[in-house]
Order: structure tokens, then C-alpha cells, then sequence
């Protein structure tokens, strides 16, 4: 059994008020410095933040520079978070590479980490693989997507 005195009681008790308070002041810098962060290029939604640096690359290219940052190609995986990215690059008026690809297996997509895709938001009468070359995804700037060649310059967006 552990036994408190009752000075030891009251010096306890406002310790844990003070830092319950510091965890309050913590909490209003964060989310100050995660709106500062996501202004104007990127967007939060449910934990993920998607970023992009304004700057255009191939999909090898893209995905090492996310990688650098921390992050990684920008991989929706639900209706909100294709949103998020979609309303990042209609900003920037330009298409983007998302992390998904068939590199691996054609005409099987899978995440950058190895899983299969679960959400798809394909264009009508997409992935085509024109050319049969076509192992990557772009997304438009209306949020649908179409399966591409690795090879153009596309916008970068990451997520963290
Ligand atoms: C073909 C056609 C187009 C389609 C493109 C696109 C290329 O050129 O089927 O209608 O938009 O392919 O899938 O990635
Ligand atoms: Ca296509």
C-alpha cells in the first residue's frame, strides 16, 4: 500500500492541474502550426495530411522526393481522402501521380507498400493500359482516375 501525506497530496494535485494545462497550451500551438503548414498547398482530413511543393515529376521521381520529405505519393484511400487531393490539384491546374501502380503485376494495383487497392475512383472505360505501358495512375483535376505510363511529369503531391 502506498500511503500520500496530505502536503504530498495537495503538491501532486497541482502538478497534474499544471500539466494538464501545458497540454492545453500544446494542443492550440499544434494545431496552429498545422494550419499555418497546410496553407495554401495542402489539405487534412481524418489523421492524413496531403502536401504537394508545387513542383511536377515523373512517378519514380515523385516518389523519391516524398520519401525524402518523409512522407509518400499521395495514395487516397477512401472518398475524403481523393477529395483532399483532388482539390490540391485542381488548384494547381495540374494532374498528379498517385502511389498506386501495377508495376509489379499488371492489371493488379497495389499500394506502394504491397496491398491491393481497395477504393477506386477510375474514369469511365479506365485503367485501359493504352500502349499496354500503362503501370501508373494519374489522378485528373476532377478527382476521377486513369491508369498512365510512369514516364510524364505530373504534379507532386504527398501524404504524411
Ligand atoms: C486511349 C483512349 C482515350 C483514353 C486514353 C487514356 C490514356 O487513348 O481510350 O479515350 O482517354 O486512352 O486512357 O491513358
Ligand atoms: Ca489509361
Amino acid at each position: 500500500t502506498v500511503l500520500f501525506r496530505c502536503s504530498e497530496f495537495q503538491r501532486l494535485e497541482s502538478e497534474v492541474a499544471a500539466l494538464r494545462k501545458q497540454l492545453d497550451d500544446l494542443a492550440v500551438v499544434v494545431t496552429k502550426n498545422r494550419d499555418a503548414h497546410l496553407f495554401p498547398n495542402g489539405r487534412s482530413v481524418g489523421g492524413k495530411l496531403f502536401k504537394t511543393d508545387g513542383s511536377q515529376g515523373s512517378f519514380e521521381s515523385s516518389k523519391a522526393t516524398c520519401s525524402q520529405a518523409g512522407g509518400q505519393l499521395a495514395s487516397p484511400k477512401n472518398a475524403s481522402e481523393n477529395a483532399a487531393v483532388q482539390q490540391i490539384i485542381a488548384r494547381h491546374n495540374k494532374a498528379a501521380y498517385l502511389g498506386m501502380n501495377d508495376i509489379q503485376s499488371e492489371g493488379t494495383f497495389a499500394y506502394l507498400c504491397g496491398g491491393e487497392i481497395g477504393y477506386t475512383n477510375w474514369a469511365d472505360e479506365e485503367p485501359n493500359n493504352a500502349g499496354g505501358k500503362e503501370d501508373c495512375i494519374e489522378m485528373y483535376l476532377d478527382g476521377k482516375w486513369n491508369d498512365r505510363s510512369c514516364t510524364e511529369r505530373r504534379l507532386i503531391v504527398c501524404e504524411f
